[in-house]
């Protein structure tokens, strides 16, 4: 089976339409959070996630817009917005298990561990610690750069963002995983 993952879309519909018709069909969509801004919601980018089937997680911009702090934001959302697509998000969990193949997920938006939003790079020390998780693969995203990387018998997955790329590369990510052969690959697509 194989698996896409996705992550900070940030309310740009038309880079996360990119990512999906660049994507080989899926049996499983994961999004690790950030699909909109804190202080822009954005209805077409909810609506393509749930038209894709994609398991939502909450980031840490749901977390200012759901959570309270950007109450005259929230307010006009409600006002502006369809019910339904504000409830699918501020509905979404702060992080999920999956279960795929047999296999164990994880999908957090920046750490497993408090505070939970820490930054994790390929260079970060703390993923020695992911091999001590009751995991097959953990998915995060936040930091906006994409990287694979084996801690034991864990597959920590970051798919980048679809929309705003903080490496060197100006295109779009998303990862995909095989659970047949276990790999996981990083892709991008021009957003130009
Ligand atoms: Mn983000």
């Amino acid at each position: 089976m194989k698996i896409g993952i996705i992550s900070d879309i940030h309310a740009t519909p038309h880079a996360l339409r990119r990512a999906l018709a660049d994507m080989p069909s899926t049996d499983l969509l994961l999004c690790a959070g950030d699909a909109i801004s804190e202080y822009r919601f954005c209805p077409e980018t909810v609506a393509l996630l749930r038209q894709a089937g994609a398991i939502c997680i909450q980031g840490n911009h749901e977390i200012v817009l759901f959570g309270g702090r950007n109450p005259a934001y929230l307010q006009k959302c409600h006002a502006t917005f369809p019910a339904d697509a504000l409830d699918f998000l501020a509905a979404a969990p702060l992080s999920r298990e999956v279960r795929c193949d047999g296999l164990r997920i994880l999908l957090v938006h920046g750490s497993p561990w408090e505070p939970f939003d820490e930054y994790i790079y390929s260079h970060s020390t703390i993923l020695a610690r992911f091999a001590t998780l009751p995991y097959d693969i953990v998915c995060c995203g936040h930091t906006h750069v994409p990287f694979v990387y084996e801690a034991g018998h864990v597959t920590v997955i970051n798919p980048g963002s679809c929309s705003q790329p903080r490496d060197q590369d100006r295109r779009g990510a998303y990862a995909l995983f095989d659970t047949g052969t276990k790999e996981a690959r990083i892709f991008r697509f021009s957003l130009d």
